[in-house]
């Protein structure tokens, strides 16, 4: 376990292993909360993480390395004052700005609005398919008289680029008539990943069918972390049963990774709640999971 304080850096990694000019990801804070519809509080999700990272062994104990001693920086927490299409555009020039440097960017939320903008920023070097890991389609045109609600962020990427939606289990009238007629849009939904369970080769029936739909090299993935099972990850705005477990979680985004080149992510939607730290914890993990995949890429 670390023992240096270097309190706010992700991981606690001393000031060596997150100097911005070596590391090849980084790591970006993003406190944005506008139009959180049910539990409030997901602007605080970027601290939690952080404070949890802090507790996360560096070892991956199924790889067998140190993946952080390539380097991860930790930003300044992204400001996040004013319209959502600013604070938007202001997450994209950050993440343009790394990912064109072939840095690896993990957003931190914050709510997922912020992806407009990360997927912009990484769009800027090339082409790329949305992966989303949801309990929500998130494919509202509008929701509670915002086009920028947490609740339209795919609809507001829809057309755009190609998209893949992992653990589907909650959508309007409206939103299954648009995901019906969608052109490059696929969804794996939660019923069957739960119905894998019972098959031979478990998760790897719908994970296969997922990766093999990506048309593209290059991804973007965006965690909503109300995607995996209220029982990993009880601490979101929104909590829906009959998501991912841990492990189905992990082996996607290994799978994802050993497949294409997965450019940028984010994890949103942590709704921290005192006196429990388990959904901080886990978040912490996941994120670092996947920041190690992408180093060792
Ligand atoms: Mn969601």
């Amino acid at each position: 376990m670390p023992s240096t304080h270097n309190q706010g850096a992700f991981l606690n990694l001393p000031a060596d292993m997150s100097d911005p000019r070596d590391a090849r990801a980084v790591v970006l804070p993003v406190p944005y909360e506008a139009t959180t519809s049910y539990v409030r509080g997901t602007a605080r999700g970027p601290r939690s993480i952080l404070a949890a990272s802090a507790q996360v062994e560096w070892y991956d104990e199924a790889r067998g390395d140190e993946p952080c001693r390539r380097g991860i920086s930790t930003l300044a927490p992204l400001d996040c004052d004013g319209a959502p299409e600013d604070v938007v555009g202001r997450i994209a020039g950050v993440v343009e700005a790394h990912v064109g440097d072939g840095r690896f960017v993990l957003a931190l939320g914050g709510e997922h609005t912020l992806t407009v903008g990360c997927a912009a920023g990484a769009e800027a070097a090339g082409p790329l398919t949305i992966v989303q890991i949801d309990a929500h389609a998130d494919l509202r045109d509008e929701y509670q008289g915002s086009p920028w609600s947490h609740a339209c962020v795919m609809r507001r990427l829809a057309g755009r680029f190609p998209i893949v939606q992992i653990g589907i289990r909650s959508m309007s009238a409206e939103e299954a008539a648009f995901s019906e007629e969608a052109n490059g849009l696929l969804c794996v939904t939660g019923r069957e990943i739960a119905a894998a369970r019972c098959e031979p080769g478990g998760c790897l029936v719908w994970v296969e069918r997922a990766v093999q739909a990506i048309e593209t090299e290059r991804v973007y993935l965006s965690v909503d972390l109300d995607g995996l099972d209220p029982s990993v990850v009880p601490a979101v705005g929104t909590p829906e049963p009959g998501g991912l477990l841990w492990n189905e979680a992990l082996a996607f985004v290994r799978t994802l990774f050993e497949s294409r080149k997965v450019v940028s992510a984010d994890v949103v939607e942590l709704c921290p709640r005192s006196g429990t730290v388990r959904s901080d914890f886990a978040a912490a993990r996941l994120a670092y999971k996947i920041v190690g995949h992408a180093l060792r890429a």
